[in-house]
């Protein structure tokens, strides 16, 4: 019997991808390396030394994999990883993984108060962490009421996970799982509530790795990839690590924040072939470029998600690069890009058509397809969905529906197919292309003493990009003024998670609302 193998039929279109009975992802992803004879390649270039290659990567996968099942963590358990991009991400990733223990990459840009959450519902039996991120995750785990068995930083002083790393076997058998067992999770935020966890198999990241680095985009190994985005976004995670070890190439790590100056200093030193940015990023890279020369001649392709690029942002980049981007939407749920613009094929304004593999339907509110032209909810249906959210069967009854989810989009298709975002059907935020709830920005406003009521949404920015605005009520009309506007903005970047404070505030005397009480953010909108 095969086992841990896929046979890919590229006879008929989309490819037909079948799956051994006994499949764990590590082994085509990691163990093929050797087998193809890239033991000596170069995988991971780390920004400012350290190259790793296949070789390297697959003895520290397995002493990762058994470093994790000699501290008492079993599969099935979660590690929870605050990690920086690093290698030591693709190695307690992967080592969890052919262990058969489930990875869940948290934003490393959160606070002591998400990880306790996140600690807390996913009932951890582990936390790796990057010790830059120390003053955030060790409050987290004071103050969570459940208490993960392993708590170890990567390296650094005092007890590491490098050092149980070093002590454990180069040897791992891979977990003996299904293709339909679940791999590794993902949080997702939502206008309400808490993040939810995002359960996915070990067949999906081969997914989306042939339907859209493969089908798509064309990748080989001979691309190098970077990605702006961080490897703990569905985004990065696809980017900067599987579509690169499923070809076979190779991926440019920085650790540090995607400043444009960084990303031009990382493209020029290392000259990637495929370049991973958000519209917030490209605007800035924009702007340096306008007072320097920046050498963008290795990169073939350069793609942007996470939030829609602007038609002007786009007009405004091919002006200055000759070169165009493709924007491509994806979803943690769907794991990665599901409709893309393709190479000579852009449309502005733009998410692209779909992406091999996927259907996407637009539906009015009883869940009937519209005719082109019209807008309504965008529904998708692909290999890579998610299980489900854990301890979540409301939400996971709600998103899917025969193997359709609801990506809680608006969209409209037109007559050459490709399909046009007009926001969410939800309240949601993204900012810099990451999740930003209105709910939790007015509670951390509300928390101020002065601040009676708040209400959050988004406002676009001179380059068309969406930005938090607040709308306060204060206990005291008398109180308006600059000054406490500088106050709530000290107050709001104190407690929230960087990217997350409003640009704009405004005072109000009243809120509008629902008969019910509900505040209706839309009549606040200037849109
Ligand atoms: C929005 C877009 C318009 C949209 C992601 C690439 O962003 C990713 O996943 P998230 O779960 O957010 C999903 C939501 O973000 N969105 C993303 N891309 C676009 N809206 N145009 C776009 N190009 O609201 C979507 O529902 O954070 C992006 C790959 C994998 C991903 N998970």
């Amino acid at each position: 019997m095969q086992i841990n193998t896929i046979s890919i039929d590229n006879s008929v279109s989309p490819a037909k991808i079948e799956f051994s009975e006994q499949f764990n992802v590590a082994v085509p992803f990691i163990d093929r390396h050797l087998e193809e004879g890239r033991g000596d390649k170069v995988v991971i270039k780390v920004h400012g030394g350290g190259d790793v290659t296949y070789a390297t990567l697959a003895e520290h996968v397995n002493r990762a994999g058994n470093a994790l099942l000699n501290l008492g963590v079993k599969p099935g358990d979660r590690v929870l990883m605050m990690v920086k991009d690093a290698p030591d991400f693709y190695y307690v990733y992967w080592g969890a993984i052919k262990a058969g223990i489930l990875p869940v990459p948290l934003n490393t840009l959160l606070r002591a108060k998400d990880y306790a959450y996140m600690i807390e519902n996913s009932e951890a039996a582990g936390v790796i962490y990057s010790p830059e991120f120390s003053e955030e995750v060790e409050p987290s785990l004071e103050t969570a009421t459940h208490k993960p068995p392993t708590v170890l930083k990567t390296e650094g002083p005092g007890k590491t996970f490098a050092m149980h790393m070093a002590a454990a076997d180069t040897t791992l058998e891979p977990a003996r799982v299904s293709p339909e067992d679940d791999a590794f999770w993902l949080y997702s935020s939502g206008s309400t509530g808490n993040p939810k966890g995002v359960v996915h198999a070990h067949k999906d990241m081969v997914i989306t790795s042939q339907r859209y680095a493969v089908e798509t985009l064309g990748m080989t190994e001979k691309d190098i990839n970077f990605s702006a985005a961080k490897l703990f976004f569905a985004y990065g995670l696809g980017n900067a690590m599987t579509f690169p070890l499923w070809v076979g190439g190779s991926a440019i790590l920085f650790a540090g924040p995607p400043s444009p100056a960084d990303m031009h200093e990382i493209i020029e030193t290392h000259r990637p072939t495929i370049y991973y940015g958000v519209p917030t990023l490209y605007a800035a890279q924009l702007k340096t470029m306008g007072n320097t020369n920046v050498d963008l001649s290795s990169i073939r392709i350069f793609i942007s998600a996470g939030e829609a690029l602007p038609p002007d942002l786009l007009r405004r980049w091919i002006a200055k690069t000759g070169a165009e981007i493709l924007d491509g939407i994806g979803t943690t749920e769907i794991l990665h890009i599901f409709l893309s613009n393709r190479p000579g094929e852009v449309k502005p304004g733009a998410s692209g058509r779909t992406v091999p593999g996927y259907d996407a339907k637009i539906v009015d509110d009883d869940g009937n397809e519209v005719p082109d032209g019209e807008t309504g909810s965008l529904m998708i249906k692909g290999e890579s969905l998610l299980k489900l959210y854990w301890r979540n069967p409301e939400k996971t009854a709600e998103s899917l529906h025969d193997g359709w989810m609801y990506t809680g989009d608006t969209y409209y298709r037109d007559e050459d197919g490709f399909l046009f975002c007009c926001g969410r059907s939800d309240d949601m935020l993204k900012v810099g292309g990451i999740w930003c709830s209105p709910v939790e920005i007015e509670a951390k406003l509300v928390e101020h003493p002065k601040v009676l009521e708040a209400a959050v949404v988004g406002r676009a920015d001179d380059d068309e990009l969406i930005k938090p605005e607040a709308f306060v009520v204060l206990n005291d009309a008398g109180d308006e003024s600059d000054a406490l506007k500088k106050e709530l903005l000290e107050h709001c970047k104190a407690g929230l998670a960087r990217y997350k404070y409003p640009r704009w505030f405004n005072f109000l005397d009243d809120l509008p609302k629902t008969a019910t009480g509900k505040i209706q953010r839309f009549r606040l909108r200037s849109d």
